[in-house]
């Protein structure tokens, strides 16, 4: 199975006219080099690349006219925002994926140029959930924030239901539960595009005795063509911060009014079947230069990922942390140490 792994890029990018020789006539069309950096110089493969490029005024007025290339001029797929235009309607910063393979050379064209994007993603909303289809799976996102993901894994021409549940759950210090599927508020497509769909979903942990906890963000993207697909799940206390009587904010230390204490916090992914191996993403170590790499261990094992710090230069900022980063354990024994677990 191909890795979830969407990288980390920076893209350089160099403006010049396009020159004269070219297999196609493109008047009055422009050309830019792009240029992807890749801090661990891995084979990569139709992955997809996310950047922001500015435009000067008065150049390109729709992503109808905006494409990429690589140096075969092949129109390779790919997916455009309008992030902020200038006073006369044209792109002044413009959001790009694209579909990256190492090796391959890469060029914006702009102007003169049309671009048809490919059909790579269904996204349709009925009244209880959201169903978005690619090649390779189909999810139903419930209401409930609860999700499915049917793929036909043996090709035999019929999906199977292979995750059947998605959801997380929080323990406070008492042991009470709370569910996010329980306080769902919101649940919509964000992105609709070729290359990528995103379904956001925001709510609040609640109790069967509907009580509150932690708030939630989740957004799940799907990709053209790919099995894979990214959870990115945010925490977040929405509980206001109080003033402490003589006007400065009362909520900056862990125990104030409307912290919020949890004992325990899981994404639980409920699989159809059992599965024989795992696999974590991981940073460098803390001091030294060990390379990103990624622990595979046995289903049998037990794993306990305990992020302490925020693991960048002002990790113990505040009181209350003990080590800059996140410890791996494995069967309790200490198998990494790392800055921000990814998850
Ligand atoms: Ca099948």
């Amino acid at each position: 199975m191909k890795r979830a792994i969407v990288f980390i890029i920076i893209v350089m990018v160099t403006f010049h006219l396009l020159a004269s020789v070219s297999k196609v006539t493109r008047i009055n069309s422009q050309r830019l080099r792009l240029i992807v950096y890749d801090p661990l110089n891995a084979n990569r493969e139709r992955e997809v690349v996310t950047f922001g490029i500015p435009f000067p005024k008065g150049v390109l007025f729709s992503t109808d006219n905006v494409r990429v290339v690589n140096s075969k001029d092949t129109v390779i797929p790919a997916q455009f925002k309008v992030l902020s235009k200038w006073p006369d309607g044209s792109v002044m910063w413009l959001l790009v994926n694209f579909l990256y393979t190492n090796g391959e050379e890469y060029f914006i064209e702009y102007g003169e140029v049309t671009y048809i994007p490919p059909k790579g993603i269904e996204v349709w909303e009925e009244d209880e959930r959201i169903i978005v289809r690619n090649s390779a799976l189909r999810a139903i996102v419930f209401k409930n924030g609860s999700m499915s993901i049917y793929a036909d894994l043996n090709h035999d021409n019929v999906e199977e239901i292979v995750i059947k549940r998605v959801l997380s759950v929080v323990i406070d210090e008492n042991g009470h539960e709370y569910f996010s599927t329980l306080g769902v508020e919101k649940v919509l497509v964000e992105e609709k595009g070729p290359l990528k769909a995103t379904v956001l979903i925001k709510g609040t942990h609640k109790s069967l005795n509907n009580e509150s906890s932690l708030n939630f963000t989740m957004r799940i993207t799907f990709y053209y063509n790919e099995m894979f697909f990214k959870i990115t799940y945010t925490q977040e206390n929405n509980l206001p911060c109080l003033n402490d009587g003589s006007g400065q904010p009362d909520c900056l230390r862990f125990g104030r009014p409307n912290s919020l204490k949890f004992k325990d916090l899981s994404l639980k992914i409920v699989l159809a079947d059992r599965v024989d191996v795992w696999f974590l993403p991981l940073d460098s170590d803390v001091g030294n230069s060990v390379s990103d790499s990624t622990l595979v261990e046995s289903l049998n094992s037990n794993v306990l990922v305990y992020q302490d710090s925020s693991g960048g230069e002002d990790w113990n900022r505040w009181p209350g942390v003990t080590f800059k980063g996140y410890k791996v354990f494995v069967d309790s024994h200490e198998k990494h140490i790392g800055r921000r677990f990814e998850g």
